[in-house]
């Protein structure tokens, strides 16, 4: 079943241009002017609007067991809500238990995403040590398509990786050709200061925010990028949210280390005040880790978007309803962390970041889309509308208006962090693997219909490193 999109602008990371694309087969055929239909195609009307890479989300979590319960969107609804707001892939975790062999929580992870009505892909969690997790990794890499291991510094007590995990597993990531992410909170500072603030009184979700301040950040991303600049292995640092781990990636970066940053559509629009609504549940609905920011923070993540220090966005889908956010009515520290947003990170963008100017249509789609593919390998199968590539296309109407609210979006979830933001500018149509699966407001989605998509390990570039990193031996002094 071919679909023809018709008189739309093309735009790329790289340029945008007048073309129709022509779909067959769940791949782009052809992109150009002036396209015929073949019989019996599908002709999407894209006069006046924006053909553009459908978007990746790179952080995810459907249907996570966390603190104690299992986050309310799954696999099936999530990949629909994303479609929803032009999302055509995400990347998910699969967050072995301590002591969990890492390939059996894969397999439970991929049974799980088998309802996806999109595509998927599972960066790994490295939450313990010993040789079996070494090999396993390996595995994972050469037999199922993982090449990003996850590490999360905060989290003290459940999942947390500490140096000697982080050493271990990100030598060993180098040694597959495979990029090691971190959650950059310094985990010990974090528990001591939850325990301070609980006994000194302070229980409600106004002091989730006291317990993490941004120094707690920037410690772990300094500490993160140090061990990778030592071990000579790239690094991907997930959900920035303020300004001093961005200072850490802009040094590192300035200095030629290869770290990249991304950062959530929440914390460049939500501030921190949020945590002091009258209303628990409002208030708790915005508990996720690290904490959402005082506004000179969001200046900063705009400016190291535009900057090119940040390169990709996320949402960090995690939802919790309200009866499960109140396990912590009286202690924080009990309120499941995590927020929602995958159906909305592309119109709150385009609204703030290319309806004001900070980024343009190319950025955008470097930031939504490219940068993703390509930091984790799956370009040009992923983030271009090019001959050859998946038919993952986005047909963005640039004059279309919405209110963003639960009442209206297609998330499993009962509060939206967006909830009332006023937007200018979002999807008309999205295609997922050359099919229209959303139009004008309706989703036609299949269960199941979504792939695995393997992401091969960065062989060439990691084959260069080492042998960098050989030539480094240092050289015996003659006494
Ligand atoms: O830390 C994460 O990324 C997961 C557990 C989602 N929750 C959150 O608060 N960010
Ligand atoms: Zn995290
Ligand atoms: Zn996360």
């Amino acid at each position: 079943m071919s679909v023809l999109i018709k008189g739309g602008t093309v735009v790329n990371a790289e340029q945008s241009l007048r073309a129709d694309v022509l779909c067959d087969n769940g791949l782009i055929i052809a992109v150009g002017r002036d396209l015929d239909a073949p019989s019996g195609a599908t002709v999407v009307d894209a006069g006046g609007q924006y053909v553009m890479p459908g978007g990746i989300d790179p952080h995810t979590h459907m249907q996570l067991p966390f603190m104690g319960t299992i986050a309310s969107e799954d696999f099936e609804s999530g990949t629909a809500a994303g479609l929803a707001g032009g999302t055509t892939m995400i990347i998910d975790f699969v967050i072995p238990g301590p002591q969990q062999n890492i390939i059996e929580a894969y397999h439970q992870w991929r049974e799980w995403a088998e309802k996806s009505v999109s595509d998927y892909s599972f960066h790994v969690a490295i939450t313990w040590w010993d040789d079996s997790v070494h090999d396993d990794m390996g595995t994972l890499v050469r037999d199922y398509g993982v090449n990003s291991f996850k590490h999360f510094m905060a989290y003290k007590g459940a999942i947390m990786a500490d140096d000697e995990i982080l050493v271990n597993s990100f030598a060993r990531s180098l040694e597959l050709g495979a990029i090691p992410t971190v959650h950059a909170e310094n985990g010990e500072l974090v528990f001591r200061l939850q325990k301070e603030l609980y006994e000194k009184g302070i229980t409600g979700p106004e002091a989730h925010p006291l317990s993490r301040p941004p120094e707690c950040e920037g410690e772990a991303a300094n500490r993160a990028i140090r061990i990778a600049e030592v071990l000579k292995v790239p690094l991907y640092i997930v959900h920035n949210s303020c300004r001093q781990s961005l200072e850490a990636i802009t040094r590192a970066r300035n200095e030629g280390q290869r770290v990249f940053g991304e950062v959530l559509a929440g914390h460049l629009m939500i501030d921190d005040s949020i945590y002091r609504h009258e209303d628990f549940e409002v208030a708790a609905a915005h508990v996720m880790s690290p904490p959402f920011r005082s506004s000179e923070h969001q200046d900063a993540l705009w400016r190291g978007l535009q900057s090119g220090n940040l390169q990709t966005t996320a949402t960090d889908h995690c939802c919790f309803c309200a009866d499960q956010k109140a396990a912590g009515k009286d202690d924080f520290r009990l309120i499941p962390n995590g927020t929602g947003g995958v159906e909305n990170r592309m119109e709150v963008l385009w609204h703030h970041g290319v309806g004001t100017g900070r980024l343009t249509m190319n950025e955008f789609v470097k930031v939504t889309s490219t940068n993703a593919a390509q930091i984790f390998n799956i370009y040009p199968r992923k983030g271009s509308i090019s001959v050859g590539a998946d038919a993952d296309i986005v047909v963005w109407d640039p004059e279309a208006t919405k209110t963003i609210s639960t009442k209206t979006d297609h998330q499993n979830v009962d509060y939206n962090i967006f909830e009332g933001m006023e937007i200018k500018g979002c999807p008309s149509h999205t295609l997922s693997q050359g099919k229209v699966v959303y139009a004008n407001g309706e989703l036609t989605v299949e269960r199941g219909a979504g792939r695995y998509v393997d992401r091969p390990p960065f062989a060439a570039y990691y084959d260069a490193l080492q042998k960098q990193a050989s030539l480094a031996e240092p050289v015996a002094v003659k006494r």
